[in-house]
């Protein structure tokens, strides 16, 4: 019986392939923007009991001279981010998902209870208050930018 048995070489084509596929999701997530163009500030996270969603609340003002389409946010402490607004409708608080939120040069807007929010879920691991907590916003374009948010209190504002 011969020691060294003739196997089939790995596909040099399939090789290549998935060394482009994994080129292309680096490219894909390495687009950062210079952190002039946007600020982000107050940028907080609204941590609730147990498996509860939390609220993810932050300033956002587009510095840039050119309209800005903020499309959504995940977290690696989280398997699901949305982005929602609450609305008050004849006395009735809900929410509704917001596919993108647009911000002309200059604009500010706020992400604040009442109003627009992140509903993160899907805890990845434990949160307690005064955590940091890294959640990288989604723009246009496959633009993204990391933000710090800080954990907060149930009952903080
Ligand atoms: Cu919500």
């Amino acid at each position: 019986m011969p020691l060294m048995s003739l196997t089939p070489h790995p596909s040099l084509p399939r090789l290549a392939k998935r060394w482009c596929s994994t080129f292309l999701l680096l490219i894909a997530t390495t687009g950062t923007m210079a952190a002039a163009e946007l600020e982000v500030s107050e940028a907080r996270l609204r941590l609730l009991p147990g498996d509860l969603p939390a609220a993810g609340y932050f300033t956002l003002t587009n510095t840039s001279e050119k309209g800005v389409t903020l499309t959504g946010a995940d977290s690696p402490a989280f398997g699901n981010v949305m982005m929602h607004r609450s609305v008050n409708q004849d006395g009735v608080t809900r929410m509704e998902p917001v596919a993108q939120l647009e911000l002309a040069a200059g604009e500010q807007v706020e992400f604040a209870p009442g109003g627009y929010h992140l509903m993160l879920m899907k805890r990845a691991r434990p949160l307690v208050v005064g955590d940091d907590v890294e959640v990288n916003l989604h723009f246009a374009g496959n633009q993204r930018q990391r933000v710090t948010f800080r954990a907060v209190a149930p009952t903080a504002q």
